[in-house]
């Protein structure tokens, strides 16, 4: 073989090389994520890692069974960003699994819907979704035959969640609801140990806080679900949900619209943005509803788009826009808001089982206090900052304190998620019992502090675990 004839073949290995090893192969949300589970509060993947699942519910399926399909939910994942999705099995209503509708091509529609987020490697959640029957015990016994057949087909998959009721209401109590839950809950653990469980909570699913004062014991992996739409639901609920979450309460928000509750009337971009800051500071999950083109400001689509995949910006609803907006990381508003770019994120207390705790240090951890805003107010000027606390490493992290010093000496003005001690020049920060936690590769944003001070300026001067 000459000189030239070799290097070809080099040139061609070389090649061979390249084109092996470079190929990207794309990685999707659950070969990132694989099976998902609970860890105090969040939701963590098999590696420990905080969680943040994202996505768009569907319509009914009897109604709109149209946008279950392959391209739609690559459309989802790949131009908006979702890493999940929700197939919404209404139980009464139009063609309603327990009312008129034919279980068998309902459940070949759940079929089609879960194979199709499989093939994508996107979560899912198999919705029972009470509303009109208001009470879930009222099909209990189809709930729990469903569930089991749901369980059967797929035990071996790490991609399935399923949510047992949508939301209960007519005055249907936290004590109804939770005797239906420990029952239809039985019957999936005997098949799947692992599944995660999502519970609805009363009054729609808005009394997340009376289920955290006395949730279900003796399973892992169950989380309870709150529901918002941001033109009806603002402050009020707001403490609501912090006070479940603050109680430890795992909370997944399966359904949110930016509009009226009504599912239509005016969209509310600023109360939405007040709720992605809550939800993304604690990383809590959502699921946007509607995927349809149905004439109703909640629809994600405008009506006059009759396209099922492939949609363009211009397809999109005043909701859907938001909705995407919010899934690539943007608020509208710009100011004030925490902007999340990343599917796993922010979790205040999500702990791997299967790695060691420490104590926070600089070896394990890194903190930043960063200013977020000054004013003047008479003589002083205030400063707001934010903590971040980031766990690089392989352990979770058991417990933490901090000392923020600063130039001179400081005044408190106001403290958040923490326990503070204000003195001279200093300010010493320990967590509270949810955010004391921090997973492996997690990080925690939910500290922050206002101080005055008599000078303008005022700077930190050094940050030290103690
Ligand atoms: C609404 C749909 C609407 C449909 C109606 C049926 O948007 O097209 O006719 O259900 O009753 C919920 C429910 C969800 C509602 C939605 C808007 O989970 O099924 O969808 N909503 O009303 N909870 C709060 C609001």
């Amino acid at each position: 073989m000459g000189k030239r004839d070799r290097s070809g073949l080099w040139m061609l290995l070389v090649l061979m090389f390249v084109l092996l090893f470079s190929v990207p192969v794309s990685a999707t949300p659950v070969s990132e994520h694989g099976a998902l589970s609970v860890s105090g509060n969040s939701l963590v993947d098999a590696n420990g890692r905080a969680v943040q699942l994202k996505g768009v519910s569907t319509h009914g399926l009897a109604w709109f069974p149209e946008y279950i399909n392959k391209e739609a939910f690559k459309s989802l994942r790949d131009d908006w960003g979702a890493n999940a999705v929700r197939l919404a099995l209404y139980t009464e209503e139009y063609g309603g699994y327990c009312s008129n509708g034919s279980k068998s091509q309902l459940k070949e529609k759940i079929q089609e819907g879960v194979r199709a987020a499989t093939d994508l490697g996107m979560y899912v959640i198999i919705d029972w979704h009470v509303l009109s029957d208001q009470n879930p015990n009222k099909h209990k016994n189809e709930a729990i035959a469903f569930f089991r057949e749901m369980a059967e087909k797929y035990k071996n998959q790490s991609n399935v969640l399923y949510e047992i009721c949508n939301e209960p209401n007519g005055g249907t109590s936290w004590t109804q609801v939770k005797s239906y839950a420990e029952a239809v809950i039985k019957e999936i653990r005997a098949i799947d140990a692992n599944a995660i469980i999502l519970i609805g909570t009363p009054t729609w699913s808005q009394d997340a806080d009376i289920a955290a004062k006395n949730p279900i014991t003796g399973y892992q992996n169950l989380m309870y679900t709150f529901h918002f739409y941001a033109a009806t639901h603002k402050d009020t609920y707001r403490k609501k949900l912090e006070a479940a979450v603050r109680a430890g309460l795992p909370v997944f928000v399966s359904e949110y619209g930016v509009c009226e509750a009504s599912g239509n009337g005016s969209v509310n971009q600023t109360e939405a943005d007040k709720w992605f800051t809550l939800l993304n500071r604690y990383g809590i999950s959502y699921m946007a509803w509607n995927l349809s083109n149905k004439n109703e400001s909640s629809s994600l689509l405008k009506s006059s788009c009759k396209k099922t995949s492939g949609w363009s910006a211009s397809d999109l609803s005043e909701s859907g826009t938001y909705v995407v907006r919010q899934m690539k990381g943007k608020l509208s508003g710009g100011t004030g808001g925490t902007s999340n770019g990343s599917s796993s994120s922010g979790a205040a207390s999500g702990t791997s089982s299967k790695a060691k705790s420490v104590k926070a240090s600089k070896k394990y951890c890194t903190v930043s206090v960063k200013k977020d805003g000054s004013w003047k107010k008479g003589k002083r000027y205030y400063t707001l900052y934010r903590v971040t606390i980031r766990n690089k490493s392989k352990y979770n992290i058991s417990s933490w304190k901090l000392r923020v010093k600063f130039k001179y000496s400081i005044k408190k003005s106001d403290k958040w998620n923490g326990g503070f001690t204000f003195k001279k020049n200093y300010v010493t920060i320990r967590p509270v019992a949810w955010n004391k936690k921090i997973a492996s590769k997690g990080k925690d944003t939910s500290v922050g502090f206002i101080v005055s001070s008599a000078k303008k300026k005022n700077p930190v001067v050094s940050v030290v675990w103690r």
